[in-house]
């Protein structure tokens, strides 16, 4: 259906037409709780619920302030970065793998999205059978949150992949170590982020130190070729349920001990790989039926690209877009599963650079009280996301905009050294971060 036809002066009859199921009409009196008009009876917005109280619930929460959606937060702790931007009665605590819990939470909700993949998918499916809808769909949440899965489809669907294979004892990954050469790449096929559930495997001596342990404390596997890259980039691409995408431009991601560091937008890839790499994310996006937005990170090596893995949520490699783009990230994650007109994905400026702001050892001072000398940067947009500091935590993120990357990447360093507190644990600044 083209998607002009698809707009519904209803959202949530558009959402159903689109293959959705919706619960309605809504629970007697639960409207009369949540204020303004923000999904009352009658005033057609739905009530969209996030499972995941982290910063990207957080930001999705800043883009539904403007869309005039009141986002519902389930966040496992009352001083998660979400829980303590929503009102309280938009806030549910629990676990997302407390089924009651969530059955509680998704009662107010007509919509439910994600924060992060720790999820249990049969349990979604379950619940989406008895009429609950999840946007992603718990099928492409399976997708998402599985690198193992995600390697068969996306080699299925014909993407460019590093050689891979599932590791269900130790023979496994000395026999593709022995194939396809040493070291190899061990990874957690599910939960691991931020450099965790990542182990470099030197030989088939260190595999059997490190394989049989994992395997026994149930974490699912599997080894990949190391991969010769020069650069790594990250593709960010939209859909809704009528079939609407839109795609935003590559953009380069610098990592640090599996930690992305910095963004910077737009890659200088060869514009031929930049067409192919956001063509293979529309078909991605198509061939997985996706609703929401998906972040492909991708290993470029000369003039290939591989693909690492793929996020169907909202990713940091899209926190720029809330100043670099005409449409950030997290509005348009909202506007997709409401099955609302997509936004532009043009840059506000020739170079958009985002730098994460990390916790470091031996920082004490509060942030706030680091903010001034990062806010004395001028032009620069300091986003904190309220969690604990932790040593290499990701607890914000500074934006830069501008025409010259070096001068752009310089002023988003400046000021995101100054948050983490650079001085004080006695970095030399810049992070020993070089723009390649
Ligand atoms: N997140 C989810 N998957 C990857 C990332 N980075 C975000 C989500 C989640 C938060 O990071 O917003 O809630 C968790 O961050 P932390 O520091 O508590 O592990």
């Amino acid at each position: 259906m083209p998607h002009d036809q698809a707009l519904g002066e209803n959202p949530v009859a558009s959402l159903a037409a689109g293959g959705c199921r919706l619960r309605l009409p809504r629970p007697e009196g639960y409207a009369a709780g949540m204020g303004g008009d923000v999904g009352t009876a009658g005033s057609g917005v739905p009530r969209v619920g996030i499972i995941g109280g982290g910063q990207l619930a957080r930001m999705t929460a800043q883009a539904a302030i403007g869309l005039g959606v009141g986002l519902r937060v389930m966040a496992e702790r009352p001083d998660d970065g979400a829980a303590t931007v929503v009102p309280a009665d938009r806030l549910d605590i629990g676990a997302p793998g407390d089924e009651s819990a969530l059955r509680r939470f998704l009662a107010g909700n007509d919509v439910t999205t994600f924060d992060h993949e720790l999820v249990d998918v049969a349990v979604l499916s379950r619940l989406a059978a008895e009429g609950h809808a999840f946007l992603p769909r718990p099928a492409t949440m399976a997708l998402g949150q599985d690198k193992r899965r995600q390697r068969e489809v996306l080699s299925r669907l014909g993407l460019p992949c590093p050689p891979s294979a599932p590791v269900e004892r130790l023979a496994d990954a000395v026999a593709f170590g022995d194939r396809h050469g040493w070291p190899g790449i061990l990874k957690a096929s599910r939960g691991g982020y931020d450099g965790r559930g990542v182990w470099v495997v030197d030989d088939a001596a260190a595999a059997s130190v490190l394989v049989p342990d994992l395997l026994a404390a149930g974490v699912p596997l599997l080894i990949e070729e190391l991969v010769a890259l020069d650069r790594e980039v990250a593709t960010l691409v939209a859909r809704r349920p009528s079939g609407q995408v839109v795609a935003y431009p590559v953009v380069e991601t610098v990592q640090r001990e599996g930690i992305c560091r910095r963004i910077i937008a737009p890659e200088r890839v060869d514009a031929g790989l930049a067409v192919r790499l956001v063509g293979w994310s529309h078909h991605l996006a198509e061939e997985i039926d996706l609703v929401g937005i998906m972040a492909v990170e991708w290993f470029v090596a000369g003039d290939e690209a591989l693909v690492n893995e793929i996020a169907v949520r909202t990713h940091n490699s899209g926190h720029y877009t809330i100043e670099g783009s005409v449409t950030s990230q997290f509005a348009q994650h909202l506007r997709a599963i409401l099955d609302w007109p997509l936004g532009e994905t043009a840059l506000t400026a020739p170079v958009v650079v985002t730098v994460n702001v990390l916790g470091a050892a031996g920082v004490t001072t509060p942030l706030a009280a680091r903010m001034p000398a990062a806010l004395a940067v001028p032009g620069v947009h300091v986003h904190l996301y309220g969690k604990t500091p932790r040593p290499g935590r990701k607890l914000g993120h500074v934006t830069a905009l501008g025409t010259d990357v070096d001068e752009v990447s310089a002023r988003a360093q400046m000021a995101a050294d100054a948050l983490a507190g650079a001085c004080e644990a006695g970095w030399n600044g810049q992070d020993g971060i070089e723009h390649g």
